[in-house]
């Protein structure tokens, strides 16, 4: 049978005749059967990543290309008609993720089915993910994001756990989605839910009683912690993820053969964050329920799990009250004082206790002193952890830490998002990068090769071209596609800077106004979610869409300069996003982002990276070399150095400097306030002179000095330009997530096969 007849069998009917939800359904179900087909028995370990989070994305695409199929499906619908990328647009992208920290958990399920590797996910079934965006009368407005249809990649199982809450217990139910890899296995991703979840409770945006958990257990992913019922739902959301999760794994490993003596023979568990932490605590209370001793349960947990480590920013180190835990989870509070009382016989250091004088139970203690091995996420990340933020730790127990840069998985970041880039690779140096990406290199051999040049120039204005269509279609927005593009995508934060882009095109506004052209015309795209009580970065988000508003309606600053925020960004649109991109921002405050994976997305797309010496952006540096990157601002040492004499004024800055003087009042000034709201902008003006937290002053005249120096370097020097663009694409190689997950097999898992 070819692949029209298959296809046709399952839809029924000529496959011209089909709609595109019949052909997309006649795909899902096409795409079932092949990948089940590449299920594979397991012997020796087998990876549980578990995660609050994994973004993993449209899956249809994903699924085709991964399986082979993909040349295949499009030819036979091309020739009904019908296309592919229309079909696509029927898939609702699952609401299972939020940032980085779920992307990649997405690019790793993807990288350990490419090696072959038996690696499952282990996660929650959200229902409406973290919230839909929307801007209206320039304010972030938050919806529910439902993708759970009739039919949908996950599917329900007849599997059910207990799993008792505040002394209630409650039934998760197992649903699992196949994850293909690239001419490899079929693995499974393990999200639990609630049968008794009911999505009406929802009001008034994401408004509901955060109470009734039989009804709100998993409708949202990191429901507002604002106030207390938040903060304990999300207790509750973490210990049923894990106590599901740890039955799971043991009954697996039992129907292996294991006799929970040897659980690390069988099982490796990640914990990806603190998030899923209190699955040590929950194995070593199963395991004394299968006869297993307490000291021995300790030993076999710390065996089997590892802890990734994600950030340094304190506030997001989870460390919760003693008092929620004895409300919510009562039989894991014994555990974690043995567990306490345990690690206080290895140290006599206060600040390393698990509880602490002010019982709070500190999440990554408990996972750094009962895990064998602590990992941060980009090198840099990794030596700050080991300095500085768990210094104490480090001292302790040296051989645990260990880095594993990030990375991510060229499938759906280069074949699937860019195919025009994909073809052209192929053309120049075969096809060997799809699985070995480090053949990327062979690229460089055509760095003065005028054709490959403007084969690569072609390339990104047809990509610039597909996403200006996109804009006008989705956003309702029209860009000059001959300007320089420049994004800035990623979660809203103030570590992450918005804002010190924000003044850099206010600065830009002025220039103009006063004649000092740039040396091209600039178009900025933001693409971004505030969390909902956050309030300054909703701020950003409000000065941002007022500032576009402002420069739109000004036909002298229009000509060169737009900003456009798009809505609900989200992996759709990031696919659409990068491959267009020229300039790629990333300019968080050096020591802060722990890694970074947007940056390695965009340089392997062929933009270059604007960015500051933090994270993953200093492996980029070193990979491309400084003439092929624009780097600037202080150094993580400098900023360090900063914090720690406790100095920083950013009124003095202000003061001192009439460029950011001028950017910042402007926030406030007539153009603004005629446009945007007093309250948000006045709060962001004060907020930047008073306390500044991720010293944007500092960095702001050197951010202005790089970002013309790259306006110039593409405009009068095109050809130098796409020469630096082509030796990005060659050295991304070593951000392929197939290298970090080698790379966590070989160190921590040691996985069978
Ligand atoms: C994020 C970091 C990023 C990093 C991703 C993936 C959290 C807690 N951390 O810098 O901020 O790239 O994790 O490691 O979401």
């Amino acid at each position: 049978m070819n692949f029209t007849e298959t296809l046709q069998n399952l839809t029924g009917k000529p496959l011209a005749d089909c709609t595109d939800q019949e052909l997309y359904l006649a795909l899902l179900e096409l795409v079932r059967q092949k990948s089940a087909d590449r299920v594979q028995p397991v012997t020796g370990r087998k990876l549980y990543y578990i995660s609050a989070e994994f973004l993993i994305g449209k899956l249809l695409s994903n699924n085709l290309i991964n399986l082979g199929l993909y040349k295949e499906a499009r030819d036979a619908l091309a020739a009904a008609g019908k296309r592919l990328s229309d079909i696509e647009e029927v898939e609702p992208e699952p609401s299972l993720g939020n940032g980085g920290l779920g992307r990649l958990a997405a690019c790793f399920l993807d990288s350990l089915a490419t090696l072959g590797l038996p690696g499952d996910g282990v996660g929650l079934r959200y229902h409406f993910g973290l919230f839909h965006q929307s801007f209206e009368d320039g304010v972030q407005n938050e919806k529910p994001d439902p993708w759970l249809t009739a039919h949908s990649w996950a599917e329900k199982t007849d599997v059910t756990y207990p799993v008792e809450l505040a002394g209630k217990e409650y039934t998760a139910r197992l649903y699992k989605l196949a994850v293909t890899g690239y001419e490899g296995r079929t693995n499974t991703l393990n999200l639990f839910d609630l049968d008794t979840i009911d999505e009406s409770i929802v009001h008034d945006g994401i408004a509901f009683d955060k109470t009734a958990i039989d009804k709100n257990l998993t409708l949202f992913l990191y429901p507002d912690d604002s106030d207390e019922a938040g903060r304990y739902l999300r207790v509750y959301q973490q210990y049923l993820m894990v106590s599901a999760g740890a039955q799971l794994i043991l009954a697996e490993c039992a129907a292996r053969g294991c006799c929970y003596h040897d659980l690390a023979d069988y099982a490796a568990i990640q914990i990806n964050d603190t998030h899923p932490s209190m699955v040590i605590p929950e194995l070593i209370r199963l395991l004394g329920e299968k006869g297993i001793e307490f000291e021995e349960a300790v030993e076999i947990v710390t065996k089997t799990c590892a802890y990734t480590n994600h950030t340094i920013l304190a506030e997001a180190l989870e460390k919760w009250p003693r008092a929620y835990l004895d409300a919510v989870v009562p039989q894991l509070m014994p555990i974690i004082e043995k567990l306490d009382k345990l690690a206080r016989t290895r140290t006599k250091d206060e600040s390393l206790a698990i509880i602490d004088k002010d019982d709070r139970v500190h999440m990554a203690h408990m996972d750094i002193h009962f895990t064998h091995s602590t990992n941060g996420v980009a090198t840099l990340h990794t030596e700050i952890l080991k300095n500085s933020e768990l210094h104490g730790f480090y001292e302790l127990y040296p051989e645990k830490f260990n880095n594993k840069t990030n990375g991510i998985t060229f499938r759906r970041w280069l074949l699937e998002c860019d195919p025009r880039l994909t073809a052209e690779l192929e053309q120049r140096i075969g096809s060997g990068f799809r699985k070995d990406a480090a053949e990327l290199e062979k690229l460089l051999a055509f760095a003065d090769d005028e054709t490959v040049l403007n084969e690569l120039t072609a390339v990104k204005k047809a990509n610039k071209e597909a996403l200006a269509d996109w804009l006008l279609r989705t956003q309702n927005v029209k860009v000059n596609t001959e300007a320089m593009f420049d994004i800035q995508s990623k979660r809203l934060h103030e570590y992450k800077r918005q804002q010190l882009n924000l003044l850099y095109l206010i600065h830009q506004y002025h220039e103009i106004k006063a004649g000092h052209l740039p040396a091209v015309p600039l178009v900025s795209v933001f693409g971004a979610k505030a969390a909902p009580a956050y309030t300054i970065a909703k701020d950003i988000i409000h000065a941002l869409l007022t500032l576009s508003k402002v420069i739109a309606a000004d036909p002298e600053v229009s000509k060169w300069l737009q900003v456009v925020f798009i809505e609900n960004y989200n992996v759709t649109a990031a696919e659409k996003l990068i491959p267009a991109c020229d300039l790629s921002e990333q300019i968080s405050l050096a020591s802060k982002e722990a890694s970074g994976t947007g940056n390695m997305k965009f340089m392997l797309n062929g933009a270059l990276t604007l960015g500051t010496m933090d994270g993953a952006n200093v492996e980029i540096s070193q990979q491309v070399g400084d003439e092929n990157i624009y780097i600037f601002g202080q150094t993580s040492n400098q900023v360090i150095h900063r914090y720690a004499a406790g100095d920083y004024c950013a009124a003095q800055w202000y003061e001192g400097d009439a460029n950011i003087r001028r950017a910042i009042d402007f926030l406030t000034g007539a153009e603004m306030l005629a446009t945007g709201h007093a309250e948000n902008l006045t709060r962001l003006h004060d907020e930047l002179i008073h306390k500044d937290w991720f010293q944007t002053l500092p960095d702001f005249n050197a951010y202005v000095v790089r970002k013309g120096q790259a306006l110039s370097d593409y405009a009068c020097d095109p050809r130098g330009w796409r020469r630096k663009c082509l030796v990005n694409i060659a050295k991304a190689g070593m951000f392929s997530s197939d290298r970090t997950i080698a790379e966590y097999d070989r160190d921590i898992w040691h996985l069978g096969q």
